[in-house]
């Protein structure tokens, strides 16, 4: 059963437009993307009830994608905590509407923003977490949803680089609205083993994004896809890969991703690598 295979918009454009939008579906269907990923940079950039109409005529997915710009947190330090709550229920909204399953981001801290922290720092930011994060979770479990909390690398955050700090860091809401977005990206820099870290991630795999592990094209990189894809496998992950890269052409995007240079003869020329090594893959 061939998986399915999303791309993010952000391969091509930040933000994401209404009028963007329609043109990137018909490009990403026609290289035979089933979904795409699509972020919500600000809420009313685009509107999800026009975007869920578009893909319903390709036959698309989609996949929510939350954005932790600057000032967007949910530890009191890093940003308005009560702001980022409404913006997250403001992408459940959106995932509904989408029929999205789950939204996935860091959602914790401002991405590209990180501090030192001493244990006991570490497990009051953990607490924090916490205690702000449990009702956006039943919130999307009421909705039927999955909040998808990505570890990014250390460059990114201080808060969770791994699959094993995050499991730890979530383990009392795991499963009830919450589960884990895994970036194989993130999984390069910062696992020993980025399969054996998909598998410590079992049940709580919620997301799963893939590019190379420079940012690039899938199957142009060192990875081992098809030990990743056995991975998958053996954790039973049947949702959705999506292919997670960035334009080098926008401030916000390119500086927190750190894109300082093309990762690919064209950006168009990446998502079309991706997808043609995974489904070569039998992904
Ligand atoms: C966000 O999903 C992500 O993976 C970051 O690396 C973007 O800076």
């Amino acid at each position: 059963m061939p998986r399915t295979i999303a791309v993010n918009t952000w391969v091509w454009t930040s933000p994401l437009t209404d009028a963007a939008l329609e043109p990137l579906a018909r490009t990403a269907a026609r290289m035979g993307y089933d979904a795409l990923e699509l972020p919500l940079e600000s809420v009313g950039d685009w509107d999800p009830v026009r975007a869920r109409a578009v893909l319903d005529d390709l036959g698309m997915g989609a996949v929510v994608v939350g954005a932790m710009g600057p000032g967007r947190s949910l530890l009191a330090r890093a940003g308005d905590v009560p702001a980022t709550q409404d913006y997250l229920r403001a992408c459940l909204d959106a995932a509904v509407i989408l029929r999205s399953p789950v939204v996935a981001g860091p959602f914790y801290a401002p991405t590209g923003v990180t501090w030192r922290l001493s244990a006991g720092e570490r497990a009051a930011a953990i607490g924090e977490l916490r205690e702000n994060l449990a009702p956006l979770a039943r919130d999307a479990a009421d909705r039927g949803l999955i909040l998808a909390v990505e570890p990014l690398n250390r460059y990114e955050t201080s808060l969770l680089n791994t699959v094993g700090q995050s499991l730890e860091a979530l383990e009392p809401l795991l499963g009830a609205g919450v589960g884990l977005a895994l970036d194989t990206y993130h999984l390069n820099i910062e696992e020993k083993h980025p399969a054996e870290a998909v598998r410590a991630a079992g049940a709580a795999l919620a997301h799963v994004q893939v590019c190379g592990s420079d940012r690039g094209a899938v199957g142009d990189d060192h990875t081992d896809w098809p030990e990743m894809l056995r991975a998958l496998d053996d954790v039973g992950y049947r949702g959705v890969l999506g292919l997670e890269s960035f334009t080098g052409e926008n401030a916000t995007i390119a500086v927190a991703a750190s894109v300082w240079r093309p990762l690919a003869a064209s950006q168009h020329d990446l998502a079309a690598r991706s997808i043609a090594h995974l489904r070569a893959l039998g992904a």
